[in-house]
């Protein structure tokens, strides 16, 4: 069976165990926090990982990858090949276009640090100009990718949010507001697995901050 690692506050470990969980594929959670990752797994240290019978895997979306090929029930990509393609593409502008720049203004914005004034500009122009080129390729009708539930929402349903709340609290303005979000969500988190992995989210961001405090 196949074990997540990692910690279920972290929005990468919650994309793939989304897909775990929406695809009806048997897994097990083994909690490991950033600084106890297994190096022979992820040697970047970073989470999440999974460990299969034939060994493990790092990055989240080779991860989404390999399940889909792995387990192909309850397909959460397109059979025609242009269409899947179109799919992987909505996913990469998620996680690469949208969230890694969204990072920068995440030790402000969540963890009580502090971001300069020349990364904040930076990032502004970044954001606007990606979330503006994700606009044109996400179709939310009523799924990111259009009709069916796909990877592409399983980034979505991870990465929108943060992205949306990070800008709010750095510019007093969700940078996502022109874009559907806020009901795409509202739908998205009344299906079972996304509300489960929501409640798990919740709860083990109270212990990670517990964590923090020494507690
Ligand atoms: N590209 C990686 C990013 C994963 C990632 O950055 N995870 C964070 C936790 S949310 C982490 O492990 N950070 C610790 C580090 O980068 O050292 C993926 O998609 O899996």
């Amino acid at each position: 069976m196949i074990q997540l690692c990692g910690f279920a506050a972290s929005n990468y470990y919650n994309k793939v165990k989304l897909a775990l969980l929406e695809k009806n594929v048997p897994f097990e959670e083994q909690l490991v926090w950033v600084g106890q990752t297994d190096a022979a797994a992820s040697p970047l240290g970073k989470v999440p990982y999974i460990v299969t019978p034939q060994g493990p895997i790092s990055e989240s979306t080779v991860i989404l990858e390999y399940i889909e090929q792995a387990h192909p029930q309850h397909p959460l990509l397109p059979a025609d090949p242009f269409a899947a393609a179109k799919v992987r593409e909505l996913v990469r502008y998620l996680e690469l276009h949208l969230e890694l720049v969204a990072r920068n203004l995440y030790p402000e914005a969540f963890f009580g640090g502090k971001v300069s004034d020349a990364a904040k500009e930076k990032t502004l122009a970044q954001l606007e100009k990606n979330i503006a080129a994700f606009a044109t390729l996400a179709r939310f009708a009523p799924f990111v990718a259009g009709d069916s539930f796909t990877l592409a929402d399983c980034a979505a349903a991870v990465h929108l949010p943060l992205v949306g709340s990070a800008t709010k609290v750095i510019y007093g303005r969700d940078l996502l507001a022109g874009l559907p979000v806020r009901d795409y969500l509202q739908q998205i988190n009344e299906r079972p697995a996304v509300a489960r992995v929501n409640a798990d989210r919740k709860a083990n961001t109270a212990l990670m901050m517990q964590r923090a405090k020494g507690g």
